[in-house]
């Protein structure tokens, strides 16, 4: 009997959620773990499921839905573009890369920008960019370039990439291992000073502003200045990876602008360290279409030339429609300082609840990206169970680490429905207090 029947009476069983799972368990490989919900359209901060049930969201697709989705104008400039010409490989130009550009060079204050598709794709055209830079200009043997990177990072799933991930799950039996790559503690600007100071073969030091995947731990507020600083010192490049902090999350355009308070001022194109490579994905698309980029100032940038780096998709017309709409809603609806003011909001309403909570032990965050942390050991169904009851709430968020839980909503939220999302999460966290 062919495959498709079986499923057809299946249908007559399961209930309809049931179907578009077993679906993925038996024809997908098996490398998520979702939770339990199935989704067939989104609009704004919400999304619903195949049963027409609605839920605000609050991963927000790790943080490339900024924008809200299905945002009408990133849409409606994919679907302009999608309809003229959608690829043409960059063995030729197009009439919207060069306009892209010049509009995201000048928003993010960089002398060039290379387009990529994914984050993990970025970050390898970052390493690839400090490794030539190290040899051609910093004069480096051959060979030899190190890059500094932070214990619990997380940069995508590459086996370069993987290769300097400490987390056993993404990298166990995957070796054997790209080299150069040298691991220090993150927030932790004396122990990068130590391996600069012994070590003349460092290229670059590569680093998330916050560390999302890690459980969204924030350093120190003046870590990143002082990480540049002596990265200036040693003649090192600063290698941002903003790929989930960055495009307004954090309460700034950039999460590597340091702990001033510009998204108040709207200074946050002149951020307080200005990375040599910023490394930008997610919403860079506003969660649309699969659009990275890598941005660096000229005497870095040009070390690249024809043929030693590209992308079939990359730079493709219209993931240049798309970036420009999506970046242009930033500006427009003003959502870093939105992020800054919810998120604020969001962490005093949670202490509150803290204050007299014995399942939660700390909220910790910046902007939007936020997490809690659930008290209870690492291996505790804890924190699954709890987002399977928001769910039943109407609320979707996803564990991180097993006992911390991560939220991210989307940047066009309202006050008003956050508020309404603090209800919601408070409300189902007290189901689970011990009595
Ligand atoms: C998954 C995490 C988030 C990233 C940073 C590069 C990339 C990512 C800082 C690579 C990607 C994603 C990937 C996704 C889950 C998600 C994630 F939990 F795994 F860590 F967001 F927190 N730099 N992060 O966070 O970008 O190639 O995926 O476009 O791998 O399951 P990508």
């Amino acid at each position: 009997m062919p495959q498709y029947i079986s499923i057809m009476i299946d249908a007559s069983t399961v209930s309809k959620s049931d179907q578009f799972i077993n679906l993925e368990d038996q024809f997908g490989a098996h490398n998520y773990h979702p939770l339990p919900v199935v989704l067939e359209r989104g609009e704004g901060v919400f999304v619903f499921d195949v049963n027409g049930k609605r839920y605000y969201d609050f991963l927000s697709a790790y943080s490339a839905i900024n924008q809200g989705h299905c945002h009408p104008h990133i849409v409606g400039a994919l679907v302009e573009q999608a309809k003229k010409l959608t690829l043409t490989s960059r063995a030729f130009h197009n009439n919207r890369l060069g306009e892209y550009e010049q509009f995201a060079t000048a928003f993010f204050g960089y002398d060039k920008l290379l387009p990529m598709n994914t984050g993990a794709e970025a970050v390898e055209t970052a390493i690839k960019i400090a490794r030539k830079w190290a040899y051609e200009v910093k004069g480096i043997a051959g060979n030899n370039a190190q890059i500094v990177v932070c214990e619990n990072n997380f940069h995508g799933r590459t086996t370069t990439i993987i290769s300097f991930s400490n987390d056993p799950v993404a990298r166990k039996n995957f070796g054997p291992y790209t080299g150069g790559f040298i691991k220090i503690p993150y927030d932790n600007s004396e122990a990068l000073e130590e391996t600069l100071k012994n070590n003349p073969h460092v290229a670059a030091f590569l680093v998330e502003p916050i560390q999302g995947e890690a459980g969204v731990y924030v350093p120190s507020s003046d870590y990143l200045k002082k990480c540049k600083a002596i990265c200036d010192k040693y003649n090192v490049l600063l290698l941002a990876d903003e790929v989930q902090t960055g495009i307004a999350r954090t309460g700034r355009l950039l999460a590597s602008c340091g702990n001033c308070s510009c998204a108040d001022k709207n200074c946050s194109q002149t951020p307080e360290v200005k990375a040599d490579i910023l490394i930008l994905g997610k919403a860079l698309s506003g969660g649309v279409y699969p659009v990275s980029a890598v941005l660096a100032n000229d005497d870095i940038m040009s070390v690249i030339g024809p043929g030693n780096h590209g992308s079939t998709f990359g730079g493709n017309p219209i993931a240049a429609a798309v970036a420009i709409a999506a970046l242009e809603v930033v500006k427009e609806e003003k959502l870093a300082e939105k992020a800054h003011k919810l998120g604020e909001l969001f962490r005093a309403k949670m202490n509150e609840y803290i204050s007299n909570s014995l399942i939660v032990k700390q909220v910790r965050g910046k902007g939007l990206l936020n997490a809690i942390v659930i008290n209870d050991h690492e291996e505790s169904d804890t924190a699954w169970n709890i987002c399977l009851s928001l769910r039943d709430h109407g609320l979707l968020a996803k564990p991180t680490h097993g006992n911390i839980i991560r939220f991210a909503p989307p940047l066009v939220m309202t006050e008003t429905q956050l508020l309404e999302c603090v209800g919601i999460i408070t409300e189902t966290l007290s189901e689970f207090e011990p009595l």
